[in-house]
């Protein structure tokens, strides 16, 4: 405990010194989130985090997340400098969406529109001509499908089948998926709702459809804490990483928040529900790089200024 207490004085003074920015994803440790909070940097999503990361004025920024969202702040922010607790923190749908075999698949369908989830690498939003997050995804690919648009969408197999399932679009799913959001089981959360049967169910939906088809609110990781505050109800079933419990207590304080079932041994599984590369960022090694400098994320220019206009492209269609 004391430890901490001065691991997190020193990274308040590093903040303060280096002139950076701790931007933490809700999915991260509950004390990184606290520091990123009353520091006056931000936690939130991936999409908030990189346009947050643009919009302050420090020079540099920390980002407690996953190397995607460290790409994605660079994308947005080439001229400043973004430092993460640990590089090697990924993601199974970037690592499952490697770019050779992602452009051979876009090559051989040239007659479809290609459309990205946030979570990938800088070099496969380059090669895409919309990049989405799980908030906006479902009006990006309907407007598109209005439009007449036949789609190839990567990487996560579960959003886009849901996607595809609300627009009636023409989708070409990629077969990747969450190791986290993969584990919730349509069945175990069945017999959970039963022993809960006035708990309202929050599902992310790179979840299964089994798990999604049960949901009372299906949305990305704000629009659940959003539900959690918003909807008249006191329990909640919640699917997806646990990370994000402690932002939800926090917003509605006296409501109660069960982790939905996974794989490992159901509703008495305590930390099934948590990305093992989220659980990469401590606050040592945020000390450590703030100290040394280390750990810079480099996206080369080129990919870079590809991939922004795949971003931007989202960004003007929700502005
Ligand atoms: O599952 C993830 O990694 C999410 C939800 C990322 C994001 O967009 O915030
Ligand atoms: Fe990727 Fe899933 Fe971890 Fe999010 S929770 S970073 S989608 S592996």
């Amino acid at each position: 405990a004391a430890e901490k207490v001065e691991l997190k004085d020193r990274i308040r003074r590093l903040l303060k010194e280096r002139n950076a920015v701790l931007v933490a994803h809700y999915y991260v440790d509950a004390d990184l989130q606290d520091l990123a909070e009353e520091t006056g940097g931000c936690v939130s999503d991936s999409l908030e985090m990189a346009r947050f990361g643009r919009d302050h004025p420090a020079q540099t920024l920390v980002v407690a997340g996953v190397r995607f969202m460290g790409e994605s702040a660079k994308i947005l922010s080439p001229e400043k400098t973004i430092l993460m607790p640990d590089l090697d923190a990924t993601c199974s749908l970037d690592l499952g969406c490697p770019i050779d075999e992602f452009a051979a698949f876009a090559d051989q369908h040239p007659d479809r529109t290609v459309v990205v989830y946030a979570n990938t690498s800088a070099a496969v939003k380059a090669r895409a001509d919309w990049m989405v997050t799980s908030s906006i995804g479902l009006d990006i690919v309907k407007h598109l499908h209005e439009q007449g648009k036949k789609i190839l969408w990567a990487p996560d197999r579960h959003l886009g089948a849901y996607i595809q399932k609300q627009t009636g679009a023409d989708m070409l799913l990629w077969q990747g998926s969450c190791l986290v959001h993969d584990e919730f089981k349509g069945v175990e959360l069945d017999l959970l709702k039963a022993e809960y049967p006035d708990a309202k169910v929050l599902v992310h939906p790179e979840s299964p459809a089994g798990v999604v088809a049960q949901a009372d609110v299906v949305g990305s990781t704000t629009q659940l804490i959003n539900a959690a505050v918003n909807l008249p109800a006191t329990t909640f079933i919640v699917a997806t990483d646990n990370g994000i419990l402690h932002k939800m207590r926090q917003a509605a304080p006296g409501k109660h928040f069960i982790e939905a079932p996974t794989a490992g041994n159901s509703a008495t599984c305590k930390s099934c529900a948590h990305c093992p590369w989220m659980a990469m960022n401590g606050l040592k090694n945020l000390a450590e790089v703030l100290e040394s400098g280390a750990n810079e994320v480099h996206v080369d220019p080129e990919i870079g200024r590809q991939a922004k206009r795949a971003i931007d492209r989202m960004l003007d269609f929700a502005a």
